[in-house]
């Protein structure tokens, strides 16, 4: 597998678009990070994966295993879906936990033509975490509680202990309602009893099912994400902070916890005990685009999550990214004006940009930008308006040239300054503002080169820029 992937890998790295410091399969699709757990110092990934090709289908676990999350090792499919078995159609998202030492992952399985029958499954590892054998008793949780009018939206268990007792959560939905998060309880990770709905949505912007929750306690905290589904299509992922109380959560927070392609995110606690998150950064571009360039889907680069004073998530990019950082370019303390031309030209850059800004203040940075097809992506603040954009100028298949732009809220406190963290890896824009605001976004250059990046605001200044080039984790 391993020597075969390096071949695959090799025949895709001609694709400008494709990352090369990010996670991804050798090939085909990928979505939800799954099963993510950190055993006897190393980590591993499992990812819903189609292993026969570049669109969704075949829900299979993708895993790969690495020591520092930034280098990955391909390891053969942990699940496969069963002919005749729960989980024939599909293996859906799931956990993993250490059991006593018993690795042990959960996940739902499927069965039907449109996967309508959900329910979920055990299987364990006996040899390291390489290969899984299925619970002779699954499916080991089938009944959707009652009141939820439906059946068909029961997915994503996500696991934990807590006082000598196994807790699981489950996204799901009420029938003509919104979404619901369910919580069980168990001694022996077979058999569950459900409790009760730890969250019911209440709010239609926060979609009409509600999966991949992830709940867990993060300082004093505790904080619930959810994956929020219309019906029709993955939206947007939120989330929300609060207390648990006598098996119910109690929001006091919520906000957006990323507005542009990151979804279904999974977080989970390392051996140092730090709480860490990938997300699937969505593809943004036609199917048959994606069936053409033989892979779909990339991992976020993990991310650190912490609270803030005023309980806001906090997310920052792993420190291990900073050891693979290659060419270093700074600037310190310059008055922004017209655009300046920076002395980068590259589609796989880490970048730290610190600005302060008046009250008029405005700043914008431009990356992947090519001014002979007038493609760029601009990354701009505007403190009057207290907007973080970002806007997508680029070339469709047929040569016409197209914009996307996303504008969101970002305030900043009286002496804050705007401090940008930029991930550019061929088609990935991960953007994180202050920690707080995240906007991930895909681009589609239609040439690899010249890719500019340049510099240009008003009654704002940039306290610092450093820009490191980056290189491919995989040679
Ligand atoms: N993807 C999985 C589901 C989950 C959805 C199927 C979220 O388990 O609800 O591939 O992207």
């Amino acid at each position: 597998m391993t020597e075969n992937a390096t071949q695959l890998r090799t025949s895709l790295a001609h694709d400008h678009h494709r990352p090369v410091y990010h996670f991804l399969p050798p090939r085909y699709w990928m979505n939800d990070p799954n099963g993510l757990i950190h055993w006897n110092g190393t980590y591993h990934i499992f990812y819903q994966h189609n292993p026969f090709g570049a669109l969704w289908g075949n829900m299979s676990w993708g895993h790969a295993t690495s020591q520092d999350l930034i280098h990955w090792q391909d390891l053969p499919l942990a699940l496969e879906p069963t002919p005749g078995g729960a989980d024939e159609a599909g293996c859906f998202s799931g956990c993993a936990v250490n059991n006593n030492g018993i690795p042990t992952i959960f996940y739902t399985s499927t069965r039907g033509s449109r996967n309508e029958v959900q329910t979920q499954s055990i299987a364990t590892s006996r040899d390291g975490l390489l290969t899984w054998e299925k619970h002779p008793a699954n499916p080991i949780l089938a009944q959707v509680p009652p009141e939820l009018g439906q059946t068909r939206d029961f997915r994503d268990p996500y696991v934990w202990k807590q006082d000598d007792h196994w807790y699981m959560v489950i996204g799901s939905r009420i029938e003509n309602g919104l979404g619901i998060v369910l919580l069980y309880r168990s001694n022996n990770l077979v058999d569950w009893e459900y409790l009760n709905p730890l969250l019911s949505g209440t709010d239609i912007r926060h979609g009409t099912i509600w999966e991949c929750p992830n709940f867990f306690r993060l300082g004093e905290k505790w904080v619930l994400i959810i994956s929020a589904h219309t019906g029709y299509n993955t939206d947007t992922v939120f989330y929300f902070v609060g207390d648990f109380v006598n098996h119910r959560f109690i929001p006091e927070y919520s906000d957006v916890l990323d507005y542009g392609t990151l979804y279904a995110p999974l977080a989970f606690e390392n051996e140092q005990g730090k709480r860490l998150m990938f997300g699937w950064l969505r593809e943004a571009r036609p199917d048959a685009d994606q069936r053409k360039a033989g892979w779909s889907g990339v991992q976020s680069i993990p991310r650190e999550l912490t609270l803030d004073q005023h309980n806001r998530l906090i997310s920052t990019p792993i420190a291990a990214l900073q050891n693979i950082r290659g060419k270093h370019h700074t600037h310190r303390n310059i008055a922004l004006g017209t655009q300046t031309t920076l002395d980068v030209r590259s589609l796989h850059l880490d970048i730290e940009a610190s600005f302060l800004l008046q009250q008029n203040g405005s700043c914008t940075l431009t990356l992947a930008q090519n001014s002979e097809n007038g493609e760029e992506a601009t990354i701009s603040y505007d403190r009057a308006k207290a907007t973080l954009t970002v806007r997508k100028v680029f070339r469709e298949i047929n040569g016409a040239l197209s914009t996307v732009t996303r504008e969101v809220p970002h305030e900043l406190a009286a002496d804050e300054p705007l401090n940008l963290r930029i991930l550019l890896d061929g088609s990935v824009l991960e953007l994180i503002a202050n920690g707080r605001t995240s906007i991930t976004s895909r681009i589609y250059p239609q040439l690899a080169q010249p890719a500019a990046t340049s510099l240009s605001g008003s009654n704002a200044q940039l306290l610092s820029l450093d820009i490191w080039e980056m290189p491919s984790i995989w040679q």
